[in-house]
């Protein structure tokens, strides 16, 4: 997947006529948005197809999804057939979980990002004990694409070093969570950005300053 400006925007808008303002705002750096449950509970899952008509951007569609395999694959099957380009996928609900998705992706040509390790604090109470696990098991099944956090440099590295150099890993927690954008992008290949974009008065400004720091 190229990533324009290796900036993901997390498009956690609630109502779709403010989404597509934020998004259409900054389509001339953004090729890639992820859209999640935030978006799609409030406004249902044609806002995936909405955009990619009207932004022409890539969709990774966050759903998180962590359950049986049965399950994962028909919400990964739904997620697809409503025309997203990538699915995210836990990695703690284990290998034939995050088998149903990868293959229910691979039917449909998607990608699947895999989830190892968390951003927020609370993911030091259980997830970082495994997430290096999850990561070896990702690349023991063939996953190139990763999640891990930009709040956390050491874990990131770590993961880093599990998925190697043509792993693709893609970094949430720049800016309010308090990552910062040029130090992850040493160790990650995109940046996950939301609030500090969309939430701005001025998001195509916001973003612009971003992709300066990231240049110099
Ligand atoms: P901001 O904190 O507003 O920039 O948004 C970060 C985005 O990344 C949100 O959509 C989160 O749901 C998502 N995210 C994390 O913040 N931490 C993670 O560990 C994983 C994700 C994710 O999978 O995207």
């Amino acid at each position: 997947m190229q990533i324009e400006n290796n900036i993901i925007l997390a498009l956690d808008l609630t109502t779709l006529q403010e989404a597509l303002q934020v998004a259409e705002d900054v389509s001339a750096y953004i090729n890639t948005i992820k859209i999640g449950y935030p978006l799609v509970l409030a406004e249902g899952l044609e806002c995936i197809h909405i955009h990619k008509e009207k932004i022409n951007c890539k969709i990774i569609a966050d759903f998180k999804v962590a359950d049986i395999p049965e399950t994962n694959q028909k919400i990964t099957d739904l997620t697809f057939q409503a025309g997203a380009d990538a699915i995210i996928v836990h990695g703690f609900t284990g290998r034939d979980s995050v088998k149903a998705t990868f293959e229910s992706a691979e039917s449909y040509g998607g990608d699947v990002f895999l989830v190892t390790e968390m951003s927020h604090p609370g993911a030091e109470n259980f997830m970082q004990n495994v997430s290096e696990d999850i990561a070896r098991m990702g690349m023991d099944m063939g996953i190139t694409n990763y999640v891990a956090p930009s709040t956390k440099l050491d874990r990131l590295k770590k993961i880093r070093g599990i998925v190697g150099d043509d792993s693709c890993i893609i970094s949430p927690g720049v800016g309010v969570q308090g990552g910062d954008p040029s130090l992850t992008l040493e160790l990650a290949d995109a940046l996950i950005i939301g609030r500090s974009i969309y939430t701005a008065n001025n998001p195509k400004q916001a973003l612009q300053s971003i992709i300066d720091s990231i240049k110099f």
